[in-house]
C-alpha cells in the first residue's frame, strides 16, 4: 500500500497553541520509518498552508474564524488530490483540519460512486454550530460541518455532506448541553466511555464496521489525542479523565486493519508543547502503526 503523508500545522481550532507543532513531531517519532518497515510504501508531501483568507479581528467571538476557513479550503483541496495516490494520512494540527480532510475525501467517495463512513474517535463529539459553540472554538464543530449542519457562514459549502447513520463516535466523555440536544436528536452512532466499560470498545466497532462493509463504503477514522486517557497521552490542551486504555486504543487499529477498510485517517490535537519526552507523539505513531499492520500475531482474517 501506499501511504501518502501530509502535514497540517492548523493551530486555529482553539486558543491554546502548539498544535502547529505536530507534524514534525510525527516526523520525529518515526511515522515514516514505521510504516515503511510494514511493507508499506511512504510518500511524504509535507505540510499544507492555508489558502488565502482575510485578516482576523481579535475581539471576534468566533477565534481565527477566516484562518480556520482558508485551512478547510486548502486540506479538502490536499484530501481530494491525495485518494487518487494512496492512503493519506494527515498529521495535525488540531480537530478543524477534519473539516476540510473530509470534505475532501467525501469528494472522492462521490466521484467514485462510494459512501463515505467516519469513525470518530474523541473524549468530545466535535458537534457544535459556530454559534451553538459557548468557547468560540471551532475545534469544536467539524462533524457538524462535514454532516451538512447549515450556520457555517463563510466555509465552502458541503456538496457531499456525510450522512449521520455513517458516522460513529467512540470515546465520548465530555459532550456540551447544546451538542447532547443535536446528538440525540440524529442518528450518529454514538458510544460513550460507560458503554465502553461495561461492553467493551470491539462490540460498537464491529458493528459500525459491518454497516461499512455491507455497501463497500470508504472509511475515514479520526484519532484525536484525547480518545485516550490523559495518563498515557498527556500531550493535548483538553485532558478529560476516563479515556481509552493504550490496549483499547490497539485494538481499535487492529480491528481497523483487519477489517481492510480504512481509506483516510486523521492524528489530531496532539500538541508537542505539552508532552513529556514525545511519549504521547509516540502512543499515536504506534497507534498508526497498529492500523496499518503492525500486529503481535497473525489472526485468521475477519471479513465484516
Ligand atoms: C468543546 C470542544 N466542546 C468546545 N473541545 C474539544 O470548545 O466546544 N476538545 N473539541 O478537543
Ligand atoms: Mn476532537
Ligand atoms: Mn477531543
Ligand atoms: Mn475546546
Amino acid at each position: 500500500n501506499t501511504c501518502i503523508l501530509i502535514g497540517a500545522p492548523v493551530d486555529s481550532g482553539k486558543r491554546r497553541r502548539g498544535c502547529l507543532m505536530g507534524p514534525d513531531a510525527y516526523r520525529t517519532a518515526g511515522l515514516e520509518e514505521s510504516l515503511t518497515s510494514l511493507g508499506h510504501t511512504v510518500i511524504d508531501k509535507g505540510n499544507v498552508f492555508p489558502a488565502p483568507h482575510d485578516k482576523d479581528a481579535p475581539d471576534h467571538p468566533l477565534h481565527a474564524l477566516n484562518e480556520t476557513i482558508g485551512w478547510t479550503k486548502a486540506l479538502s483541496d490536499a484530501a481530494n488530490d491525495a485518494m487518487s495516490e494512496g492512503l493519506p494520512i494527515f498529521l495535525g494540527g488540531d480537530h478543524v483540519l477534519s473539516a476540510g480532510t473530509v470534505r475532501g475525501v467525501s469528494q472522492h467517495a462521490a466521484k467514485v460512486g462510494r459512501p463515505q463512513f467516519v469513525l470518530w474517535l474523541d473524549a468530545h463529539s466535535d458537534y457544535h454550530t459556530p454559534s451553538s459553540s459557548d468557547s468560540g472554538n471551532l475545534h469544536g464543530t467539524p462533524v457538524a460541518y462535514f454532516s451538512g449542519v447549515k450556520g457555517f457562514d463563510g466555509f465552502p459549502d458541503v456538496p457531499h455532506p456525510v450522512p449521520q447513520e455513517n458516522i460513529c463516535i467512540i470515546g465520548l466523555r465530555s459532550v456540551d448541553d447544546a451538542e447532547r440536544a443535536a446528538l440525540q436528536n440524529s442518528q450518529i452512532n454514538r458510544h460513550d466511555m460507560r458503554e465502553i466499560d461495561e461492553h467493551g470498545i470491539a462490540r460498537p466497532l464491529a458493528a459500525f464496521l459491518e454497516k461499512v462493509a455491507a455497501v463497500n463504503g470508504m472509511l475515514h477514522v479520526s484519532l484525536d489525542v484525547d480518545f485516550l486517557d490523559p495518563d498515557v497521552a498527556p500531550a493535548v490542551g483538553t485532558t478529560v479523565p476516563g479515556g481509552a486504555t493504550v490496549r483499547e486504543a490497539h485494538l481499535v487499529m487492529e480491528m481497523l486493519h483487519d477489517s481492510g477498510l480504512m481509506t483516510s485517517m486523521d492524528l489530531v490535537e496532539l500538541n508537542p508543547f505539552l508532552d513529556t519526552r514525545g511519549r504521547t507523539a509516540k502512543v499515536m505513531v504506534d497507534l498508526a502503526a497498529s492500523a496499518l499492520g503492525r500486529r503481535i500475531f497473525d489472526r485468521p482474517t475477519r471479513s465484516y
